[in-house]
């Protein structure tokens, strides 16, 4: 097979860093098994076997003579294994120092260190899988929820190409139908300029859908962050510690009890939310206590959801008139904490003193709730995944997009093969195939068959080393 790339044998420690029971170190490239002759040893025998694919050989690593580990080898030969190389495995022990003594060794018979992700970038490269599937790798190795996990082992086995190459199909067949007609102009064909707006329009439609799930696809990947705001000794903290179902955050009736922000990762209906509880907004002179408060006001500012609260017990002050004004056009949610304290007639006439600083059409929602009791979580949670749904997707729809490369490739497609549709309105089909071959281009850079080098370092480069 014809290698697109130097044929340098590869190594890396493929587990995490920190002492552990078992660490793998992975070594792939042409003839990489021959180091093994200079290093692995099995018991009781003069002479290695001939290693066969998928198997695994007991032994032990040496350097010299000098024992280092025990060992277990899995080999794989040219074209069988995760990047399409000759390759192997060492199981040996999890101590950071035996992994690096190995490392070093296997170094020094000839192999380099990886970069970052250049494992998947040569599975990639040998065809082994499409470039999409390349990057689930790393979105199964950070998922934090069983949903992230789900979709990305989805897109690991090639769910976004078979989507993709349905589109390209698609889009193909019209642009092979207008080529025929541009190349053979003598034959007198008549062009089906509806039938193939129409062809277009359908694949509009299939490839919104994709792009639609995205608003919700990307909360899966790169997860949530939201951050509790609002004044001092409203309850956030206690709030924090309800959602967390922890004693984490300090509470107390003192007004800026948080001077420092707490965050914690928490999974709710299946997203994962970096939640942060800021410290409370109040005028003050206490320098430490303003650049909280300033802290908090930038937490909010690239959150990605603010929670803010007000007490039942306060109601509505102008600081909180202020605050709400500035965040109204964020994904935002409301809570009246403290439910508890007010009756439920002076409760409704607070909601909707609250409902009309946020507008009367605004369809920011508003809980009452009692964290101190523990009561609304379940109405809050409710709102949160309603926020995150929008509009365009059905509730039990799963998001196939959740790459931000990717929805942007779409979009690009999608406006060329609008394009494409106003060319052929002016029967400028020269103008149209055109449109039509840049839309399968920007297809084809999602699967890898057109993707220039510089994106695919650059999307290799994120990995982690060993990946
Ligand atoms: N009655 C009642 N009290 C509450 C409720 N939630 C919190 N509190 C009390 O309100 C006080 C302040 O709570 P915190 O959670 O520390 O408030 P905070 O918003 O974090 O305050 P800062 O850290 O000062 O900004 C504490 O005494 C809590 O027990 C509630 O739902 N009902
Ligand atoms: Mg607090």
């Amino acid at each position: 097979m014809e290698k697109l790339y130097d044929e340098d044998i590869i190594c890396a420690c493929a587990t995490a860093t920190g002492n552990a029971a078992i660490g793998i170190i992975r070594c792939s490239g042409k003839n990489s098994l021959q180091i093994l002759k200079y290093i692995f040893k099995q018991p009781n025998k003069e002479n290695l076997p001939t290693f066969k694919s998928h198997h695994a050989y007991y032994g032990q690593i040496y350097d010299n003579e000098q024992l280092i580990d025990d060992v277990l080898v899995l080999t794989f030969s040219d074209g069988k294994s995760f990047t399409g190389e000759e390759s192997f495995e060492i199981n040996c022990h999890g101590s950071m120092l035996i992994i690096s003594l190995i490392l070093r060794l296997l170094c020094k018979n000839g192999a380099r260190m990886a970069d970052p992700g250049e494992f998947s970038k040569r599975a990639f490269l040998n065809g082994r899988m499409d470039l999409s599937s390349a990057e689930a790798v790393m979105d199964i190795v950070n998922a934090s929820t069983k949903q992230a996990a789900h979709i990305a082992i989805q897109q690991l086995t090639g769910r976004i190409k078979r989507e993709i190459d349905s589109l390209k199909d698609k889009t193909s067949n019209v642009l092979s139908a207008i080529e025929v007609y541009i190349d053979y102009p003598e034959e007198d064909l008549t062009p089906d300029i509806n039938k193939w707006t129409n062809d277009i329009n359908s694949i509009l439609t299939e490839n919104n859908q994709l792009i639609a799930g995205f608003a919700r696809g990307r909360y899966f990947r790169s997860g949530i962050r939201m951050a509790l705001l609002g004044q001092t000794n409203v309850g956030k903290s206690t709030l924090f510690n309800y959602i967390l179902n922890e004693d984490k955050a300090i509470v107390s009736d003192i007004h800026g009890t948080t001077r420092d922000y707490l965050d914690a990762n928490v999974n709710i209906c299946g997203y994962g939310v970096r939640i942060f509880d800021t410290a409370g907004l109040r005028e003050t002179d206490d320098p430490i206590e303003k650049e909280g408060t300033r802290r908090s006001i930038e937490l909010s500012e690239n959150a990605d959801i603010v929670v803010y609260l007000l007490s039942a017990s306060e109601g509505l002050t102008p600081i909180d008139k202020e605050n709400l004004e500035r965040y109204k056009s964020n994904k935002l949610i409301c809570i009246i904490n403290k439910s508890d304290l007010l009756d439920s007639s002076l409760l409704t006439s607070l909601e909707n003193e609250l409902q009309e600083i946020l507008g009367k059409e605004s369809n920011i929602k508003i809980i009452q709730m009692s964290a101190l009791h523990r009561k609304g979580l379940d109405i809050f949670n409710k709102s949160f995944c309603d926020l995150l749904l929008g509009t365009d997707i059905g509730e039990n729809t799963e998001p196939v997009i959740t790459n931000e490369r990717h929805a942007i490739l779409l979009d690009q497609a999608q406006n060329a093969l609008k394009e494409a549709n106003t060319r052929l309105q002016e029967e400028a089909l020269d103008l149209a195939a055109f449109e039509i071959r840049t839309a399968l281009n920007h297809f084809g850079e999602i699967t890898g068959e057109v993707t220039p080098d510089d994106i695919l370092n650059k999307i290799f480069s994120t990995f982690c080393v060993g990946k």
